[in-house]
């Protein structure tokens, strides 16, 4: 029997979504995000054997979080491959509080910049549940000028690519160009990630809702009162929904890009804004549902229409199917939603 062509990230770019000589660049950018998505697969795979779970001690992030030994290796190695590539002019990571301009003289010609969580998920990490990679890339405003911090503060539709890496039982890199969205997995032999899904879209309904619900009575009663609706049976809308949350934004995300559902991180009485960044969680994974057909708000706009005002911003985040987001949306809408 005649095996089926694989065609490898690299290449479907090349033949498809980013055909043509302008987009070398893009493609090559993309192309170090999946090295240093490798080396973190590896990192992931011996982190016991090699003494590497853990925290930091002693160490926090600028949202004053724990870091994890993880976080600062994946850190590195995304930082290595972009600023080495040459295809990158600068990057905002979660786990750097000041923009990071890269200073060798190929980076500072780069079109492009980088927002990127190298290891989201951080409960997990040390538990062998899925986390991930996200990232947004971004066009610089002004290729004359040198990069300056608020180059980096652009609305979210402005995002030339976006996606993320899933590190599950397999590890996964979902990746939008602004065309669709396709997933690539790694051929754990070959350690080169193929296409395995292409062009996704998001189930338009979903029975899966996914929300830390630990955190019910400190939500805004709009949201209460949502949660309480996805609980009450109604055989029409298929309801009681589902409850399923494992706490990597990642995982929820792609489960619900699969399989249909909402992912929700409401801001609440101990956090006005939420939790979830902007730039590096919000943006990226709005502009990749989107791109399958779903909607991301923040409880009253489009996820992709808010400027940001810093690099660390949070915001609320309602994101999934499109049918699940309207229909929230009506709740947060209700009543006022603070
Ligand atoms: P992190 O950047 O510390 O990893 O936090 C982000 C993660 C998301 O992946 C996830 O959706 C959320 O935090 C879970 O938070 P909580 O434990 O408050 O439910």
């Amino acid at each position: 029997m005649k095996k089926k062509e694989r065609l490898t990230a690299y290449q479907y770019l090349l033949k498809d979504k980013l055909s043509g000589d302008k987009n070398r660049e893009l493609i090559a950018l993309l192309k170090d995000i999946k090295l240093a998505g490798r080396q973190v697969a590896k990192e992931l795979n011996s982190a016991t054997l090699n003494n590497t779970i853990g925290e930091m001690y002693g160490k926090k992030n600028t949202h004053g979080e724990d870091v994890k030994k993880l976080d600062i290796i994946a850190n590195n190695l995304f930082i290595q491959s972009l600023e080495n590539g040459g295809n990158c002019a600068g990057i905002v990571s979660e786990e750097k509080e000041k923009v990071l301009i890269f200073n060798n003289e190929v980076s500072r010609n780069s079109k492009y910049l980088v927002c990127i969580d190298p290891l989201d998920g951080s409960t997990n990490i040390d538990v062998n549940v899925p986390v991930g990679t996200i990232f947004s890339v971004l066009k610089r405003p002004n290729l004359v000028d040198k990069t300056f911090s608020k180059d980096f503060l652009q609305i979210g539709s402005k995002q030339v690519a976006a996606g993320y890496i899933i590190y599950g039982s397999s590890t996964i890199y979902v990746l939008t160009v602004g065309k669709g969205v396709d997933a690539f997995t790694l051929d754990p032999v070959v350690q080169e990630f193929y296409l395995s899904h292409e062009n996704i879209t998001i189930p338009k309904k979903g029975r899966m809702y996914s929300v830390n619900q630990g955190n019910f009575y400190e939500f805004p009663l709009a949201l209460q009162e949502y949660i309480r609706w996805c609980e009450q049976e109604d055989i029409k809308s298929g309801r009681p929904y589902s409850l399923r949350y494992v706490g990597s934004m990642v995982a929820d995300i792609h489960r619900s890009l699969l399989k249909g559902g909402l992912f929700i991180y409401s801001k609440s009485k101990s956090a006005a804004a939420g939790k979830l960044r902007l730039l590096y969680e919000c943006n990226p994974m709005a502009f990749l549902i989107e791109q399958a057909g779903g909607m991301a708000t923040d409880g009253k706009k489009r996820i992709l229409d808010i400027t940001p005002k810093s690099i660390h911003q949070k915001s609320p985040i309602f994101i999934g199917s499109a049918d699940m987001v309207k229909q929230i949306n009506k709740f947060l809408k209700s009543r006022l939603f603070n």
